[in-house]
C-alpha cells in the first residue's frame, strides 16, 4: 500500500482537472452536483468522497448503490458529474447504473478505475486510472486506498475549478498526500498488536463497527472486509445510531471496533463508547496517538502514529484491513479466495 499510494503522486506536480482526462476542465466548470455510483467496497470509497467533496469543494454529492439505482424513479439533474467507481471496471451493476444515468440525460461521466482497458473506462468520457495494479485477492484492499487517493485528487480539482482552493491549500494537501506512504508504513508496523486482537476476534461470531463522520464509511468497509474474508458476521453503524437499535445487541460477548481519530467528533464518540461499556461490550478502539482515550477494563486501544486530518480515512482503513486479514488467518480461511465471491461480478 505505501508503494501504490506513492505511485499515485508520481508525476503529479500540481492539482489540475486534466488528471481526469482531456476536457475535464470544461466539464468540472459546468457541473453543480455529483452522483457517485458503485458497488461493495467501491461504494464505501464513494461515501467517503461525499464528505470530502461537500466540505472542500462545496458541491452536493449523492452516492447510490449501483445495483439499486436503476430500479428507482430518481429525478435527474443535467449538470451532474456522474462518477462510477470500480476496481475491475467490469461490474455489471455499475455499468448498468451508468447507462441508466445516461438514459436520464446525464452525459458528464467520469470513472475511477484500476483497469485502463475496462468497459467502464470505454463507457465514460473521463477517467482516472488508479495505481493499484492487480489485486491478488478478491477482496479490495489497495484498490480501496488508491480509489480514495484518486477521489481526494478529484475533490481538490473540483475545488480548484470552483475557486475554492488557494495555492497555499493546494501545496499543503499535496504535501500531506506525499507523506502518506510513510504514514501508512507506520500503521503497518502496528501489525503485532493487531494480530493479538485478531486472535480474540477469530473466536467470535459477531462484531460491531462504529465510526462517525467521514470515518463511518471506513467502519462500513472494516465490517465488510471482516465478513468477506473471515465469515464473522459484522455490522457497522454511525456511532450516534447505537441508541436507535443496535445497542440491544451489545453484551459481554460483543466486540465493538471503534474508529476513533482525534477529530472534532471525538467527544461525541466517547459518550457512545460509554454506552457500549455500560452494557458490558468489549471495545477495540483504533485511536490516534494524541487521543485522550485510555485502555482499561473492557477497553483495548491501539494508537495510530499520527492524526491525519482529511486523509485520516486512508490510514484508519489499513488498520481495519489488517484486523480482518489476521482474523481470517487465525480462522484458517482462504483470504485470497473467499467462498461465494468473484473478483468481478459481471452478471
Ligand atoms: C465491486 C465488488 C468489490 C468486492 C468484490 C465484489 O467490484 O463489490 O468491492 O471486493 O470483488 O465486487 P468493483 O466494481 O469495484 O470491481
Amino acid at each position: 500500500q505505501p508503494r501504490v499510494i506513492g505511485d499515485t503522486l508520481e508525476g503529479v506536480t500540481g492539482i489540475m482537472p486534466e488528471l481526469f482526462g482531456d476536457g475535464a476542465y470544461n466539464v468540472f466548470k459546468q457541473i453543480d452536483r455529483v452522483l457517485i455510483l458503485a458497488c461493495g467496497t467501491s461504494y464505501y470509497s464513494g461515501l467517503t468522497a461525499k464528505y470530502w467533496i461537500e466540505s472542500v469543494a462545496k458541491i452536493p454529492v449523492n452516492v447510490e448503490i449501483a445495483s439499486e439505482y436503476r430500479y428507482r424513479d430518481s429525478v435527474p439533474h443535467p449538470n451532474t458529474l456522474v462518477v462510477t467507481i470500480s476496481q475491475s471496471g467490469e461490474t455489471a451493476d455499475t455499468l448498468a447504473a451508468l447507462k441508466h444515468a445516461r438514459s436520464l440525460g446525464m452525459e458528464h461521466t467520469l470513472t475511477i478505475c484500476n483497469v485502463a482497458t475496462s468497459a467502464m473506462v470505454r463507457e465514460c468520457k473521463l477517467a482516472y486510472i488508479t495505481r493499484a495494479g492487480v489485486e491478488v485477492g478478491v477482496a479490495s484492499t489497495k484498490a480501496f486506498t488508491t480509489q480514495l487517493a484518486g477521489l481526494f485528487l478529484l475533490t481538490l480539482s473540483l475545488a480548484q475549478v470552483n475557486g475554492r482552493l488557494t495555492d497555499a491549500e493546494e501545496t499543503e494537501h499535496l504535501k500531506a498526500m506525499r507523506h502518506l506512504p510513510v504514514a501508512i508504513s507506520a500503521v503497518l508496523a502496528l501489525e503485532p498488536q493487531i494480530i493479538a486482537w485478531a486472535e480474540d476476534f477469530a473466536r467470535k461470531e459477531n462484531a460491531l463497527f462504529l465510526g462517525r463522520g467521514m470515518h463511518y464509511p471506513i467502519a462500513l468497509e472494516g465490517a465488510l472486509k471482516l465478513k468477506e474474508i473471515s465469515y464473522i458476521h459484522a455490522e457497522a453503524y454511525p456511532a450516534g445510531e447505537l441508541k436507535h437499535g443496535p445497542l440491544a445487541l451489545v453484551t459481554e460477548e460483543m466486540p465493538v471496533v471503534t474508529v476513533a481519530p482525534n477529530d472534532a467528533l471525538i467527544e461525541k464518540l466517547k459518550s457512545n463508547m460509554q454506552e457500549v461499556r455500560a452494557r458490558g461490550g468489549q471495545l477495540y478502539v483504533f485511536a490516534d496517538v494524541d487521543s485522550r482515550i485510555t485502555s482499561g477494563e473492557g477497553v483495548h486501544v491501539i494508537r495510530l502514529p499520527e492524526h491525519y486530518g482529511l486523509l485520516s480515512p486512508i490510514l484508519h482503513v489499513v488498520s481495519l484491513q489488517l484486523l480482518a486479514y489476521h482474523a481470517a488467518v487465525a480462522r484458517g480461511t482462504d483470504v485470497d479466495k473467499p467462498r461465494n465471491l468473484a473478483k468481478s461480478v459481471t452478471v
